[in-house]
């Protein structure tokens, strides 16, 4: 009798602390999403990539969708717990979709020091290739435009903004780290603006989370 007692009162506490995190979590959602719409009302229109809490991260871009007028921007932050980067690209032509990292020739030297020095960092060579190392890839890293005829150019991050034409093969905005914690990611970027100049819907997606996904119709 008294273990059934005991077995009760844990099934009771194991629904308790359930519905706890639920709610959490729940509030967590909602209040990321009354964030994104109180921000257009105010005319400036921002969507977060992630957020959630350190111990339940939530990778997805709160709004998934939003609607705006041509003309309009949209500006995408990172308001993440944790230095968790995420990225805002869109892939119109899929030749130029890309990786986070990706392996580079390095016909001359394969000497290396790490920064600073004593930390415990090495360049990933490939095994049995000393002249290949595998790197984080600057068009995924830094804000990069790939144009019509396939020009590939860099903005200065970490605010970088954009006027969307359109007729682009890959726009990205570098990954975003939420302010204060780029020390772990020097030279990222804390926010992407994008102006949108024609109608239509505009898919993206983040590289560092192929799973995550929004878009932005253009009216
Ligand atoms: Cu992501």
């Amino acid at each position: 009798m008294i273990q059934e007692k005991r077995m009760m009162y844990n099934i009771l506490a194991v629904i308790t602390v359930v519905a706890a995190v639920s709610t959490i979590g729940l509030a967590t959602m909602l209040s990321s999403d009354l964030r994104a719409v109180n921000a257009a009302e105010n005319g400036k229109i921002t969507v977060h990539a992630g957020g959630g809490s350190m111990t339940s991260p939530l990778t997805a871009f709160v709004p998934q969708q939003v609607q705006i007028n041509v003309g309009q921007s949209v500006t995408w932050d990172n308001p993440s717990v944790v230095a968790e980067p995420h990225t805002v690209t869109f892939v119109f032509d899929n030749k130029t979709a890309t990786d986070i990292v990706s392996p580079f020739g390095v016909p001359n030297s394969t000497q290396f020091s790490v920064i600073p020095p004593g930390s415990n960092n090495e360049p990933l060579k490939v095994p049995g290739k000393n002249n290949t190392v595998i790197a984080v890839n600057s068009r995924s890293y830094v804000p990069t435009i790939i144009d019509s005829q396939g020009n590939a150019r860099h903005l200065p991050p970490p605010t970088a903004a954009y006027t969307m034409t359109g007729n682009e093969k890959y726009v990205n905005s570098g990954w975003l780290i939420p302010k204060g914690k780029e020390k772990a990611f020097p030279g990222s970027s804390n926010t992407f603006t994008v102006t949108f100049q024609k109608a239509g819907t505009y898919r993206y997606l983040c590289e560092v989370h192929p799973w995550m996904v929004g878009s932005v119709v253009v009216k």
